[in-house]
């Protein structure tokens, strides 16, 4: 007698407020970017629920982590990320199963600085120092300033699908550290890895509110209603430019600190006196990692006029190396992009690329695998040459696995194409002359200068862009700056 086994369920990812996670009534799907099929069905928040979880938050700071310490803030964060390291796995699978990031990438990378935000931000704020300034007056005693550092309040964190557990950590690490409680509303494309952060803050033993987590999609749903909550007293947001934009409208009536860390067109710039296979290693990585959704990656890349054929032909080789593949194998360097909505948009720059005059070095189209894959959100790796820097290829963020190569003639030419950008997150130079990489570094209108290497992170710096790619800057003690309020306390001697 043959048996007919029920299809397995699909899993549901529910919210967390005040300690429960909730499901709601309403879902969307969570589909995988390798093959198309839904993976799991995802609560989606209404304004009712986005409301019960600013409430619960505002409720959290009036508790035991309103009065905790410093030292027990400190060791909460430890224990998550304790938590974490435990269930390393189950993160790195949810990683690879909601963006098709190869699953080296979530482990060095993704889980890896995951845990690292809560270890790095659990032992700056034990070492953050405050001000203190004695003050002189005619009859000698004068005062004592000081400052000290409170709390904001409830911190909304809004952020996107890229590096989904690594930029979601990257502010609620700092923001638990200096005491605020949280509302995090994870990507509708990538909510796997916060639901699993979730259950280990339940476990780590933080108490109910401090922590809660609503998804939903961004403007008229979960995204605009935490934005627009009168409740809210901070919004700290990783996304587009434009997002970025609206959010900063919405709460302006409020007069909310908001902190944004925006998109990108970065530039790679590459010295006749480079050494040569560190620089073409470096640029592929610095243009494909992710397949190219990583707002640091460089879509433009100068190339100083004697290098330039042999670089783009070295280039060339290498991209057609790289191994393209299900995700979950190893040694696999790009999987797919994130959706088909997002492939749709890195496409129709492909075909722009050709109108605009662009010559296709390599790619420039989808592979055909001949099985689920096909269903799919995946393109080649691709480089042009040829475009002039005008051309929307070239000056607008396409977020993909996708680089133009152009030649330049000097130093003073290349830093004034660099700049000429309305955005300003990252530059990598690659150059041997010590002196030219200190003269040109800080000319370059960015939050961030590499040299001779890429996307290489101390947590203890500022990160941050300039113009359109942001406004203020996270990392070490502006962190910690950001999620606290400051009062000055003069005392007359
Ligand atoms: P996005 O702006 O579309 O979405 C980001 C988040 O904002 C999502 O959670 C989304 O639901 C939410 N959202 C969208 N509209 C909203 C609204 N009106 N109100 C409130 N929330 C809203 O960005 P994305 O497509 O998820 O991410 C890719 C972009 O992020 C790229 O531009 C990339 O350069 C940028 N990015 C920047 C950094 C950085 O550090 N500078 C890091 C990663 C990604
Ligand atoms: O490394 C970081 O701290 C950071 N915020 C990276 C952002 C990468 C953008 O995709």
């Amino acid at each position: 007698m043959s048996s007919i086994r029920p299809a397995p369920a699909r899993p549901l990812l529910r919210h967390f407020i005040n300690g429960q996670f909730v499901a709601g009534e309403h879902r969307f799907p969570n589909i995988s970017p390798v093959n198309g099929e839904c993976i799991a069905d995802v609560a989606h928040a209404d304004a009712s629920t986005v409301d019960a979880a600013v409430k619960a938050a505002q409720a959290a700071l009036q508790g035991p982590w309103g009065r905790a310490t410093v030292s027990e803030r400190a060791a909460a964060l430890h224990r998550i990320a304790d938590g974490i390291q435990a269930r390393f796995d189950e993160f790195v699978a949810a990683e690879v199963a909601d963006t098709g990031r190869p699953v080296h990438q979530a482990r060095t990378l993704d889980v890896a600085r995951g845990i690292a935000n809560f270890r790095t931000f659990a032992d700056l704020v034990k070492c953050a120092n405050t001000e203190l300034f004695q003050s002189e007056s005619a009859d000698g005693l004068g005062a004592l300033n000081y400052t000290v550092r409170k709390p904001l309040g409830v911190v909304a964190i809004i952020s996107p699908w890229n590096l989904p557990l690594l930029l979601l950590t990257w502010k609620i690490a700092p923001a638990l550290a200096c005491g605020n409680t949280v509302v995090a509303k994870p990507s509708e494309e990538s909510p796997s890895s916060a639901t699993l952060l979730a259950e280990v803050i339940r476990d780590a033993g933080l108490p109910d509110g401090v922590f809660n987590l609503v998804h939903g999609l961004g403007g008229g749903s979960a995204g605009e209603f935490l934005t627009r909550h009168p409740g809210i007293d901070a919004v700290t947001f990783t996304g587009e430019s434009r997002t970025g934009s609206t959010i900063m409208k919405a709460v302006a009536d409020g007069m909310k600190e908001v902190s944004f860390e925006l998109g990108g067109k970065n530039a790679a710039v590459v010295f006749a006196d480079a050494d040569f296979d560190a620089a073409v290693a470096g640029v592929v990585r610095s243009s494909f990692t992710n397949s190219g959704q990583v707002c640091l990656c460089s879509e433009r890349v100068y190339v100083e006029r004697p290098l330039f054929e042999r670089f783009v032909a070295a280039m060339k080789e290498k991209t057609a190396a790289l191994k393209i593949g299900y995700p979950a194998e190893d040694k696999v360097d790009m999987g797919p992009l994130i959706s088909h909505g997002h492939r749709d948009k890195v496409l129709s720059y492909y075909r722009l690329a050709r109108e605009e005059g662009a010559t296709v070095v390599t790619g420039g189209g989808v592979p055909q695998f001949g099985d689920e894959r096909d269903g799919g959100a995946w393109v080649e790796p691709t480089i042009w040459t040829g475009l002039p820097d005008n051309a929307r290829c070239v000056t607008e963020e396409i977020f993909g696995p996708v680089c133009h190569i152009a030649p330049f003639d000097s130093e003073e030419e290349v830093v004034r194409r660099v700049n000429d950008s309305q955005y300003g997150l990252a530059c990598a130079l690659w150059t041997s002359d010590l002196k030219r990489a200190h003269r040109v570094a800080p000319q370059i209108e960015a939050g961030l200068v590499w040299v001779n290497t890429w996307y290489l992170r101390d947590l203890r710096t500022p990160f941050g862009g300039v113009k359109q790619s942001g406004l203020g800057r996270e990392g070490g003690r502006h962190s910690l700056d950001f999620y606290s309020e400051i009062t000055t306390i003069c005392i007359k001697l």
